[in-house]
């Protein structure tokens, strides 16, 4: 048997629960942080059948003592940092929030790691969007960053605070530089689901139109079922390091809705509008990422087109709609 312990915050949320699923099938006892912030929060654990076998403990990152309480009751080896206000859209509305959570919230899990067990190793959920305004066709883990949202802003501090505390302290501490993934588990303010929840209702009849914003943009999105392998796997080296995860593919919110209304048999045009209200203050027009590192350092390939992704999603929220 294992004796491997691991706490995961932001163990609510879409890569929670899939990292939760993937440690328990590798023996871990898994523990997650719980933020009594909103209602309904275990229903992608209950989704995926794990909700009974994860240990939670009350506890927020923005409040340090909670997590030192939390690195003490759960005995972590690995620590997960996922918690986050992980919209990009309101991170203009709670840029001071947003800054509390995902810039020091970081600061604060790794003082926790520090004072009560710092051999623990520590991702950090680190993102695509610090590269924001490209500077490189293909953002790699040497690409300089330009954050275009609070989030970004926010994320990058988190990202520097990891890798400061591994060259200071000497502590395992791993970014993994995330772009964007998906999954029937993401929450319906993300375009992706918007989308696909959006296609199944207008299949049932239950709508007609979906309003969006910018769909010139282009994302590389993947799998976050593939992308926590890629988690687990950077705190399973030797070395800590920082990571790009990517698919290596680019596409646009424009063709990503058209497989999605595909699939049921409609025409995205006859449905989608272009509403201002979901435009950003400021864009970030195209993300693609290389993840020539990862593939070679870890032994990590993204396993799931986009085609295949989209496609179940729809099917989920066709099923859930029908339920
Ligand atoms: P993103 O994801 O901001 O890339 O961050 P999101 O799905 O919100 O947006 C992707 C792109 O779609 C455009 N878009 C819309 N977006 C939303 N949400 N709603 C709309 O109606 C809409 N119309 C067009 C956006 O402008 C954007 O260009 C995600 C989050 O999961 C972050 O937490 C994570 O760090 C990054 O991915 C990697």
């Amino acid at each position: 048997m294992s004796t491997k312990s691991a706490l995961i915050t932001g163990i609510t949320g879409q890569d929670g629960a899939y990292l939760s699923k993937l440690l328990l099938e590798k023996g871990y006892t898994v523990y997650g942080l719980l933020a009594r912030r909103s209602t309904d929060t275990l229903w992608r654990l209950r989704e995926l059948g794990v909700d009974k076998q994860v240990q939670l403990i009350d506890g927020d990152i923005s409040d340090l003592s909670s997590l030192i309480r939390a690195m003490q009751l759960s005995a972590a080896t690995e620590v997960y940092n996922l918690a986050a206000q992980s919209f990009v859209g309101s991170s203009w509305q709670q840029p001071v929030l947003t800054a509390q959570l995902d810039g020091v919230g970081v600061i604060n899990m790794l003082e926790a790691v520090r004072i009560v067990r710092p051999d623990a190793r520590f991702y950090q959920a680190s993102t695509s969007e610090m590269f924001g305004l490209i500077q490189a066709e293909m953002q790699d883990e040497r690409t300089p960053f330009y954050p275009r949202s609070p989030y970004g802003v926010a994320k990058l501090m988190g990202h520097w605070a990891t890798v400061n505390y591994r060259e200071s302290h000497g502590m395992h501490a791993s970014s993994g530089i995330l772009f964007n993934h998906e999954s029937p588990l993401r929450g319906i303010e993300f375009v992706t689901r918007k989308v696909t929840d959006a296609v199944a209702r207008i299949k049932l009849g239950l709508q007609d139109k979906l309003h969006l914003g910018n769909i010139d943009a282009k994302r590389d999105w993947g799998f976050a079922g593939d992308y926590v392998e890629a988690m687990w796997l950077m705190l399973q080296q030797d070395k800590a390091d920082d990571y790009v995860i990517a698919t290596g593919i680019t596409t646009t919110v424009r063709d990503m809705c058209q497989i999605a209304f595909a699939h049921v048999g409609l025409d995205y045009q006859q449905h989608v509008v272009i509403d201002e209200k979901f435009l950003r203050p400021a864009e970030v027009d195209v993300l693609l990422g290389n993840p020539a590192k990862a593939q070679k350092a870890l032994g990590w390939t993204p396993k799931t087109s986009l085609q295949q992704l989209i496609t179940s999603m729809v099917d989920a929220d066709l099923r859930r709609l029908q339920a």
